[in-house]
């Protein structure tokens, strides 16, 4: 028996991401390790522990098999507090510069124009903007490198947009269109399409059941019908799998988001972004292994 990956559009393998010094393709899910430089996560705080700290769980993550260290300065959960900009570029400038010969294609997850800037100068592949490139100066600020962009979903603003219920008359349609709006204003404005990829925003402005979950079981038809772009997905440690396994704190979600990452795969996400590389990679070869098994010749 043979079945095609390409016998289902919304499972054909998505085009190759121009991705700075790299061209990203998608044989295989990649894996982008979260990098969080935020000193309020260490308890002897100040900026060059937290520097060292970063660089130490930099290695280990490319050590473990991540193929894009998504690097950040400021917090995005719902409800975090904002950082001053040069706070932030005083975060993720040195570290960018530090794993900027590391061999991977290195992300800064922002949606401050200055700070992208500041971060493609200092050798960054790709921009992760939580506001699709929507704030003021974004598109300018990307417009002229050959950087990656994820553009995410995002309904409301991060400070907000859990404490009203967000409404959607069909989730997955409306953040489809989205992605389509998305893609015909950033081409029109001179981001070659072979630059983006699409995230759909686990957990921005999404009832914490409901929106999330039809999300994941419909990923692959939040792409535009007629494109092959790549979709990320990142629900890694996220409130939606404490909901259901009951598991309060982040840390102990380890295996829901491995879960959530292997369902993602299989319908069609070219990039996992995640916290915990090693126990999602092992999870993904084994998705592998059983897809190369599917697809042989028997
Ligand atoms: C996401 C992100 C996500 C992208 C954060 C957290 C919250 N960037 N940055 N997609 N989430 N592209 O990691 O829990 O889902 S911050």
């Amino acid at each position: 028996m043979q079945s095609s990956p390409l016998s289902n559009a919304h499972h054909a393998v998505a085009q190759p991401l121009q991705c700075g010094r790299f061209r990203l393709s998608f044989e295989r899910p990649l894996i982008m390790g979260i990098l969080n430089v935020t000193p309020d996560s260490f308890s002897d705080g100040g900026r060059f522990v937290a520097r060292d700290a970063a660089l130490a769980q930099a290695a280990d993550m490319i050590r473990d098999g991540a193929d894009i260290i998504d690097i950040g300065g400021e917090s995005t959960r719902p409800g975090a507090p904002p950082v001053p900009l040069d706070e932030e570029l005083a975060r993720v400038i040195p570290v960018i510069e530090a794993l900027r010969s590391a061999g991977v294609p290195l992300s800064i997850d922002t949606y401050k124009p200055a700070v992208m800037r500041a971060a493609l100068n200092a050798g960054a592949d790709m921009v992760n903007d939580i506001w699709g490139l929507r704030r003021e100066g974004a598109v300018d600020a990307v417009k002229d490198s050959t950087c990656g962009v994820c553009v995410m979903h995002m309904l409301g603003e991060p400070q907000t947009m859990q404490i009203h219920e967000p409404v959607y008359r069909d989730v997955v349609t409306e953040v489809r269109e989205f992605f389509e709006e998305r893609v015909r204003t950033l081409t029109s404005e001179g981001i070659a399409l072979e630059r983006i990829c699409l995230d759909p925003g686990f957990g921005f402005g999404k009832s914490v059941i409901d929106h999330n979950y039809a999300l994941l079981a419909h990923f692959a038809e939040t792409r535009p019908s007629n494109l092959r772009v790549p979709l990320l997905a990142g629900m890694s440690r996220k409130s939606m799998l404490g909901a259901v396994t009951g598991r309060t704190q982040p840390a102990e979600r380890v295996a829901a988001s491995v879960a959530a990452a292997v369902c993602a795969a299989q319908r069609g996400a070219a990039i996992v972004r995640v916290h915990d590389v090693a126990a999602t990679s092992d999870a993904l070869k084994v998705w592998q292994a059983v897809r190369a098994a599917g697809n042989a010749t028997q």
